[in-house]
């Protein structure tokens, strides 16, 4: 009789705690915190910082801290090529870039996927670029830098 007592008991706080862990999984995607939380001043295309063409850019993306994402942005004075530099500290980061013009359509994209840097040669016309800086997860370092060459 107790045996068989407790063996109910149990099944029943069985059941409640597998349904407990069936709703937490149905809340997860609402609880999950947003990557770009804590971007800082550029989490989005519209507070893209100004960088200078020609010289490098240190910053720092940061998936668990809520700083996915760091935009930036160039000006192109006349037709010509930009040469954009991305170097990761933390290869294992696979972090990229996203080029985009001046209306947001993507130029190109940029993945280090696994290289401490990757390059980028690009023709673009007069006005501004964007540069989507992103990791998909964990965290690094980086330095960007856009070199320009006018026709
Ligand atoms: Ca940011
Ligand atoms: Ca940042």
């Amino acid at each position: 009789m107790l045996r068989s007592g407790g063996t109910i008991r149990q099944w029943g706080w069985g059941l409640v705690l597998e349904a407990m862990a069936l709703i937490g999984l149905a809340c997860s995607p609402n609880l999950a915190p947003d990557p770009n939380e804590k971007s800082g001043d550029d989490g989005e295309r519209s507070k893209a910082q100004l960088i200078e063409l020609g010289a490098p850019v240190n910053d720092n993306v940061n998936f668990n801290d809520g700083d996915m994402t760091d935009w930036k942005y160039f000006q192109i004075p006349s037709p010509g090529r930009v040469m954009v530099t991305l170097g990761c500290d933390y290869t294992g980061a696979y972090c990229g870039a996203n080029i985009r013009d001046e209306v947001g359509v993507l130029v190109t994209r940029m993945r280090t996927d696994g290289e401490p840097r990757v390059s980028e040669e690009v023709a673009v016309q007069r006005g501004n670029y964007y540069l989507e800086i992103f990791v998909p997860s964990a965290a690094t370092d980086y330095t960007v830098q856009v070199n320009y060459e006018p026709n």
